[in-house]
């Protein structure tokens, strides 16, 4: 049976960071699905909307070789829910996010991944900016 796999984030201004983790989330199984935040989710969580908007967002992820569907999260507290919905397996993070999600182990797998050094779209933005 084919292992699914599930996968959450923003992905505002798409770098290598983000390639990484869903090629390396996508060689755990064979099916990757992606939640990709809302813009409401996004200003929720950190208090600014995203660089990118939510429909170019999924543009972008839906293009890529490693990502078989994807979805908008509307809520971080739907994870549970998403999970079911979509019958995955797995449940990757990036370790920023390491024990948070060790509750839904009940229900699924729960990895979480090393996040890619010295990269980030906060630090994108302020490299930009400084220029
Ligand atoms: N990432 C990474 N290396 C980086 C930057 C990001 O591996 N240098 C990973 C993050 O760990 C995450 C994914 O790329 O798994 C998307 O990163 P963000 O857009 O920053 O995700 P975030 O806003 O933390 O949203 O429900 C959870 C949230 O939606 C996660």
């Amino acid at each position: 049976m084919a292992v699914k796999i599930i996968t959450f984030g923003t992905f505002d201004v798409f770098h290598i960071g983000h390639i990484k983790i869903l090629e390396r989330a996508r060689s755990l199984g064979d099916y990757l699905i992606v939640g990709v935040s809302s813009d409401k989710l996004n200003f929720k969580k950190k208090n600014r909307y995203p660089i990118y908007n939510q429909n170019d967002r999924i543009d972008i992820i839906s293009s890529l070789k490693y990502v078989d569907e994807v979805f908008i999260e509307e809520s971080l507290e739907l994870k549970e829910y998403y999970i079911k919905s979509f019958n995955a397996d797995i449940l990757v993070m990036g370790n920023d996010w390491e024990g948070k999600f060790d509750h839904l182990g009940k229900i699924c797998k729960v990895i979480y991944l090393p996040r890619t050094p010295s990269i980030s779209t906060t630090e994108i933005i302020e490299i930009a900016k400084a220029r």
